[in-house]
């Protein structure tokens, strides 16, 4: 079987790519100052995630074939899934300003460096446009340019849309738990999350090889959204759980007023007195109030409760991967790399 790529083959990858960029925009006199700050977000924002996303790309294109990539055809893939970091970046560096996060990835988050501020939202405008001047120097002439173009558009409004449910739910200066519902909660984490991290690799990986068709499109689909919804569980979960050290960032659901899956598995099985402590400490910008929520997510053990849930899900998720149709291209390793990746994570 096809072995996996590892981290640094994949960032091998960037440079070239990151060169093509760079002469891109100086094809427009851009000058160096901002050549030089534009290389400077490129390399903080892109590169020094995990690369789960991005590498999953080449990993699904050899898992679809049954054979390890050629050189030619590894470069591709893992330029498609350099779009996808592209995409998330574009993304971070946004829900940081508006989630009013600290750190990302162990460091400062982008709008927070020295000098950068408010810059940070035209830089996520040009990680966005970035995906586009490489799918077009790379894949003009691939038959699905057009099919990955509108895959992009369409992954990147469904995400825009699971934003904007996200931001609306969590008011700054209004704190309504009936406001709250699993309902909104599988709405919000489905389009903010699963659709870009789980869904866009694996069709880019079907575009690539010229393999997709509805059928199977809509197959990997109803596995990556489920899938999806499990992952950002997670990050919920580890927002208050996790070791800010092991995660890279900041817990900020609390105090930002978030519809997170723990303060929705709280309501469901609060007393009334354990309510009033929620209605007068949640979303609150206050790190003594921050710490009674945390105090009460302990006590009602939601930390056992995910992890039951946890059992729950993968089971569900293994059966659906068992169900899956291979005569239609694709393949039951695929989502079993993706289900091995995340299970029990802690970062
Ligand atoms: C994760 O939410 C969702 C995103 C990063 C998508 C942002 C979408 C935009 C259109 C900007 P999160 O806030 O829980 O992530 P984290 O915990 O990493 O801050
Ligand atoms: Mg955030
Ligand atoms: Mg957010
Ligand atoms: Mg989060």
């Amino acid at each position: 079987m096809a072995k996996k790529t590892t981290l640094k083959e994949f960032e091998s990858v960037f440079p070239k790519l990151e060169e093509v960029l760079l002469e891109h925009a100086k094809s427009y006199n851009l000058p160096g100052q901002a050549l030089e700050w534009y290389k400077k977000s490129l390399e903080t924002n892109a590169v020094g995630g995990k690369c789960n996303r991005g590498m999953s790309v080449p990993d699904s294109a050899s898992l679809l074939l049954g054979r390890p990539l050629t050189e030619e055809e590894y470069f591709k893939a893992a330029t498609l899934g350099w779009m996808t970091e592209l995409l998330q970046a574009f993304f971070l560096v946004s829900d940081d300003i508006m989630d009013g996060s600290i750190t990302r990835r162990g460091k400062p988050c982008w709008y927070r460096h020295e000098g950068v501020g408010m810059i940070a939202i035209n830089d996520a405008f040009m990680l966005e446009s970035a995906i586009y001047t490489l799918l077009r120097k790379y894949f003009r002439d691939h038959p699905c340019y057009v099919d990955m173009i509108e895959l992009f558009h369409e992954v990147t409004f469904q995400t825009e849309i699971g934003q904007l449910c996200d931001l609306l739910t969590a008011p700054e200066d209004k704190v309504d738990l009936d406001n709250f519902s699993m309902d909104k909660y599988r709405f919000i984490v489905i389009y903010k999350t699963a659709y870009y991290s789980f869904y866009l690799p694996v069709a880019l990986a079907l575009y690539l090889l010229d393999l997709a068709t509805p059928d199977n499109l809509k197959q990997a689909e109803a596995i990556l959204i489920p899938l999806g919804e499990y992952f950002q569980i997670q990050d919920d979960y580890l927002d208050n759980f996790g070791d800010p050290e092991v995660i890279g960032k900041i817990g900020t659901d609390i105090q930002d007023n978030k519809c997170s899956w723990l303060v929705n598995q709280a309501l469901a099985i609060v007393t009334p007195e354990q309510r009033r402590i929620l209605e007068e400490n949640y979303g609150r910008k206050d790190k003594q109030k921050e710490a009674a929520v945390k105090k009460l997510y302990d006590e009602l053990q939601l930390e056992q409760r995910y992890k039951d849930y946890e059992e729950k899900v993968v089971g569900e998720i293994r059966s659906l991967i068992d169900n899956i149709d291979e005569s239609q291209g694709l393949k039951k390793g695929v989502f079993e790399a993706f289900l091995a990746k995340i299970y029990k994570r802690s970062k």
